[in-house]
């Protein structure tokens, strides 16, 4: 599977002719972004995004030498949610709550992979919240997983608690994932816009490759796990029966589902259609979690033009009600998400 990024390097006989001499290095854009981002910019930021791309570096390098080292195969332990947790979902969780440790501007973190919330010592103004290797049950097979993260600021006073991201996802401040496949793809927000930057492992540096990243209005297709059709709600069977059946008599939608969230959400970013994972219409809960990846997803999408909703309410207005909280999700184009809202609004109208 091509991942839509390249690094640019020479081309032809005169490729020296061709090398970029100019590049902007994530370091660059992000000094750049720290005044936008915080007015009365310390560096705080920058430093925190620093050591945000060093934990998807670490990761990055021990997924790549994963099957030579043989870390694949299970930790003999299970997570805060009940499943198996792989070696790397393990060290994943390590290298990243080390890295925001480190950076002494963190306060708060909290992981898919850990129960409570971690409260570190010192002055750090930050929340992480993150899933440090989404789609593990994936690694095996060699597709692309990526890590989650967002970001929120302590608030004022606050000594670091759960209150402090119990926040609805329109108080994030930056948002993110990087997928880590043929290549490392970091893919950024921090409310202005969508970059994405493409890991040079020569380098060891993530270079902007993708400025300004906006998702197609629309595109006919679909991504997600059908086998649930059985617990979807009616609106939402609805929907997609339409998208296979459509009455106008128009071709059928494409379904590309990957079932490794970052991949399906990077595919979707660049082509355009709709990911989804809705919720089971008996319990109304999703299988992803709000805060670590519903949130930073949704972010994301929007800044790229997109839209983000459980079919009745935006996503990034729900307030979590606990760190593990789930949701059912709809993101993509917004032509593609706005059909599946009309149906929620056809069917309630409705009742
Ligand atoms: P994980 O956090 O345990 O890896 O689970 C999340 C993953 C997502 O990456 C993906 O979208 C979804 O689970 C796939 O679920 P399913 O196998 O039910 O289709
Ligand atoms: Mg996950």
């Amino acid at each position: 599977m091509s991942n839509g990024f390249t690094t640019s390097g020479p081309g032809g006989a005169d490729g020296i002719n061709e090398i970029k001499t100019d590049i902007v290095t994530l370091t660059r854009f992000i000094l750049d972004e720290q005044s936008r981002v915080a007015s009365n910019a310390t560096g705080d930021f920058t430093l925190l995004l620093n050591s945000l791309q060093f934990a998807f570096k670490f990761i990055a390098h021990n997924i790549r030498r994963a099957t030579l080292v043989n870390l694949i195969g299970l930790a003999g332990a299970t997570n805060s949610t009940g499943d198996d947790q792989k070696k790397l979902d393990v060290i994943g969780d390590d290298i990243f709550i080390n890295a925001m440790r480190a950076s002494g501007k963190v306060k708060v973190v909290v992981s898919e992979e850990q129960d409570e919330i971690i409260v570190f010592d010192g002055d750090g103004k930050y929340c992480v919240v993150n899933d440090p290797i989404d789609g593990s049950s994936n690694l095996d097979a060699g597709v692309s997983v990526g890590t989650i993260f967002g970001v929120y600021k302590l608030q004022p006073g606050s000594t670091g608690t759960a209150a402090d991201v119990l926040r609805p996802g329109t108080e994030m401040i930056a948002a993110g994932y990087t997928m880590y496949g043929a290549s490392a793809n970091l893919v950024l927000t921090t409310g202005f816009g969508v970059n994405g930057f493409t890991l040079d492992t020569a380098l060891g540096e993530f270079i902007l490759t993708h400025p300004d990243m906006k998702i197609p209005k629309k595109r006919a297709i679909y991504s997600a796990n059908e086998g649930n059709t059985i617990y979807w709600d009616k609106p939402t069977q609805d929907y997609f029966h339409k998208l296979k059946y459509p009455e106008d008599g128009s071709k059928p939608y494409s379904a590309r589902y990957i079932g490794s969230m970052v991949a399906d959400v990077h595919r979707t970013l660049l082509y355009g259609g709709i990911f989804a994972y809705p919720a089971d219409s008996k319990s109304k809960n999703g299988k992803l979690r709000l805060l670590y990846e519903c949130f930073p997803m949704a972010m994301l999408v929007e800044q790229a033009g997109g839209l983000a909703t459980t079919g009745r309410k935006r996503i990034l207005d729900i307030v979590p009600t606990q760190i593990h909280a789930r949701s059912g999700i709809f993101l993509g184009s917004e032509l593609e998400v706005q059909k599946i809202i009309d149906e929620y609004k056809k069917f309630d109208e409705a009742q």
